[in-house]
């Protein structure tokens, strides 16, 4: 087995993602095939529990507020609805559900008591529940523990430089730190982020130091590729060319040995050749299902059909960690607590995000 690393430098990680292709590709899938069945890949179902009227000014994202992008956004859905679409998902060869909610932080409450309902039930479905719900605290992390949590996807999304010039209404060591409170549980991590938002190659790895440095490192890395979204601030960025993919999902895997690589957005702009390279680079989890959140993905048996084509087999729930118990509400060890943290409001301007705020507001 290859060693796990934890201090990696932007110098040593530039340095394998410039390699010539063919010899980062035998390297990326020998550290693969040491860690990982090469022929197994996790499918995922997102659920967008709770879509659009975000406070944040994440300059990719189409459910913020101040942004004019047509998605429609809706209030949190119900335990049913939830169950629905799980067994939905179950059923159609996903064994993680991924529910996300267009949050700046979660708050002690009814909302948050039924998104705790929600994991007990989709846990008692025997699928891996993760759940993105922005930050959150110590105490939060430990009620999802509790509830039979699995992973908490949070992303740094970038470097801490270029995360300044994407989103200024929140700071890098807020995400460190929620990435931290979930570390205290038993919950694990889903952490990674977007290429394509104009970042050079120094903010892709300056992304994957802090993501590798991280110790543990993630469980989970989701490498998204930016879907440009009309009306965002982003709208105009150029696709990413499928070659960045795999050379980022390479280094991703060899520095991050034991991770499952996700290949995320984004996958509706590749061919089937391109990400059968991704799978090969070490890439072995995607999202199915034909919406992530509220951008389009791939239909599900056209994947079924690329994973029959590439004889490839759908992960089994809790192959890499035992299935956490559920304690019902009423047994709860822990209360709500009504915290108020201080996540931090930066505050700078980014002018990009500025402009397509104003240009929002004479079209809505
Ligand atoms: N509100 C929560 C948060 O920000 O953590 C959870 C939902 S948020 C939509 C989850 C992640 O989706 C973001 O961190 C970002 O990496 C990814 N994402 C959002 N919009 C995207 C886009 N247009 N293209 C690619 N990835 C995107
Ligand atoms: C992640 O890194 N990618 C997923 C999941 N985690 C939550 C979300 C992608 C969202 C793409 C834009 C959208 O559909 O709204
Ligand atoms: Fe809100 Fe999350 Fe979108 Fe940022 S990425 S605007 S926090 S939903």
């Amino acid at each position: 087995m290859s060693e796990i690393r934890h201090n990696w430098t932007k110098e040593d990680i530039l340095n394998i993602y410039n390699k010539p292709l063919m010899e980062l590709l035998y390297e990326a899938a020998t550290v693969h095939r040491l860690h990982h069945d090469p022929n197994v890949v996790q499918v995922s179902t997102l659920l967008s529990i709770k879509t659009g009227g975000c406070s944040e000014d994440c300059g990719y994202c189409p459910q913020a507020a101040r942004y004019h992008t047509d998605i429609e956004g809706n209030n949190l859905m119900s335990v049913q609805q939830v169950k629905a679409q799980a067994l939905r998902a179950k059923a159609t060869g996903s064994s993680r559900v991924c529910m996300g909610a267009a949050w700046r932080n979660v708050k002690d409450g009814e909302e948050f008591d039924e998104v705790l309902e929600m994991v007990r039930t989709i846990n008692k479905l025997d699928m891996e529940v993760c759940c993105t719900l922005g930050m959150i605290t110590e105490n939060q992390a430990k009620r999802l523990a509790e509830a039979g949590l699995y992973a908490y996807n949070h992303n740094l999304d970038s470097s801490e430089e270029y995360y300044k010039e994407i989103i200024s209404t929140r700071g890098y060591q807020d995400r460190l730190d929620t990435i931290d409170n979930v570390r205290k549980t038993n919950v694990t991590v889903c952490s990674g982020g977007i290429i394509g938002m104009g970042e050079n190659l120094e903010d892709r790895a300056g992304m994957l130091v802090a993501l590798s440095t991280l110790n543990p490192q993630p469980e989970s890395t989701p490498i998204n590729a930016l879907v440009a979204v009309e009306g965002t601030p982003l709208e105009d960025e150029k696709p990413v060319e499928i070659w960045d993919m795999i050379r980022m999902v390479a280094t991703t895997r060899i520095v991050m040995p034991e991770t499952q690589v996700r290949l995320s957005a984004g996958r509706t702009q590749m061919s089937k050749e391109g990400q059968a390279m991704c799978f090969f680079a070490g890439a072995n989890s995607i999202f199915a299902g034909d919406k992530l959140l509220t951008t389009p993905n791939p239909d599900v048996n056209e994947d079924m059909k690329m994973f029959g084509l590439l004889g490839l087999n759908p992960q089994k729930p809790f192959t890499k960690k035992v299935q956490p118990q559920t304690v019902e509400a009423g047994d709860s060890k822990f209360e709500a607590l009504g915290e108020k943290p201080k996540w931090t409001r930066p505050e700078h301007t980014i002018e990009r995000n500025e402009a397509a705020k104003e240009k929002a507001k004479t079209l809505k």
